[in-house]
């Protein structure tokens, strides 16, 4: 039995460089995502949005922006997401920019340790996220929530789940990433993280990138989604504030997504970065909407079993 969903709304803006991540979850609703669930059988409950600190709008102190914005912030979606776990629902969180993925990332990350539970991260993103205060050229936490789960970065945001580091590098595989500042390049190659970018997916295909990406994935694996809308081509996916051109497009993304369905193992989901003041009538939100849709299983044909199923 495929668990309820409950989708969480997480309205702010707080780490990242342009307002209007904020708007995100109102967006995807009005693009009808719990409709689009219900109507492959699932049960949907919407638990509204969290509230949060407004966005000060501060530039960078000791290198982060909004630091205690940010930990409040991430403190209430981790309550919330270990909450819905805990109860075997399956929270899908509605950013929101990125940095909120620390918040619900941690959950997950206690949810599994508490139910002796292997943890995969699947991260979509067009960026690494991997960056610190000594590297990050803005200061935004939006770039900085892997090293933080990771145990970089201050207590007061690494310690959120109660647990440092939440996550280790090898529970995480990064799909699409495209842009990562020099040091933070240095960075993720010395921990080791396990990178698809953008020339592997050209190379090998976006069908074996998620094989290797989704390889030793079982019964016993949670596995999490979080999923950077800017993860898209920018020219299907103009909503969102940090666009990178050379993405995937319509057609990978759908069978990442699919791919990804196969294994039957999705157990919780971030929908991030999405930015209304800067889509084209509400078409990115709409995008997102029908790749969740095949991260639920719509497929066109009937499948018994699945072609490149991963387990
Ligand atoms: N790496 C840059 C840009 C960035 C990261 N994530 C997003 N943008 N969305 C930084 O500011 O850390
Ligand atoms: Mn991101
Ligand atoms: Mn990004």
């Amino acid at each position: 039995m495929q668990a309820p969903i409950t989708l969480i709304g997480a309205p702010t803006d707080i780490g990242a460089g342009a307002r209007g991540a904020s708007m995100g979850p109102e967006a995807l609703r009005v693009a009808g995502l719990a409709a689009v669930l219900q109507a492959q059988g699932l049960t949907v409950h919407d638990r509204g949005n969290l509230t949060g600190p407004a966005n000060p709008w501060r530039p960078p102190q000791g290198g982060y922006r909004h630091i205690e914005e940010v930990a409040a912030w991430n403190h209430g979606l981790h309550g919330a997401v270990l909450d819905e776990l805990r109860a075997g629902h399956l929270p899908i969180v509605l950013g929101g920019d990125h940095c909120l993925g620390l918040g619900s990332i941690s959950a997950v990350a206690r949810h599994c340790r508490e139910r002796h539970k292997k943890l995969r991260v699947l991260w979509l993103d067009a960026h690494a996220d991997f960056n610190t205060a000594a590297l990050t050229p803005s200061g935004n936490l939006h770039g900085m929530p892997v090293a933080l789960l990771c145990g970089l970065g201050p207590p007061e945001l690494t310690g959120i789940g109660g647990h440092t580091p939440a996550i280790r590098p090898q529970d995480i595989r990064q799909i699409g990433i495209r842009s990562v500042d020099a040091g933070e390049k240095r960075l993720v190659h010395e921990h080791g993280l396990e990178v698809f970018d953008m020339r592997t997916i050209d190379e090998m295909g976006m069908r074996h990138t998620m094989e290797l990406a989704l390889a030793g994935v079982d019964g016993d694996t949670h596995l999490h989604v979080s999923f950077d809308v800017d993860f898209l081509d920018p020219e299907i996916a103009p909503g969102v504030g940090t666009t990178v051109r050379g993405g995937p497009t319509y057609r990978e993304a759908q069978l990442c997504m699919e791919m990804i369905a196969d294994t039957g193992r999705l157990a919780s989901l971030d929908v991030m970065e999405l930015n209304p003041a800067l889509d084209v009538r509400n078409r990115t939100a709409e995008l997102a909407v029908d790749l969740v849709e095949s991260l639920f299983g719509k497929s066109t044909l009937m499948r018994k079993q699945a072609p490149t199923r991963a387990t």
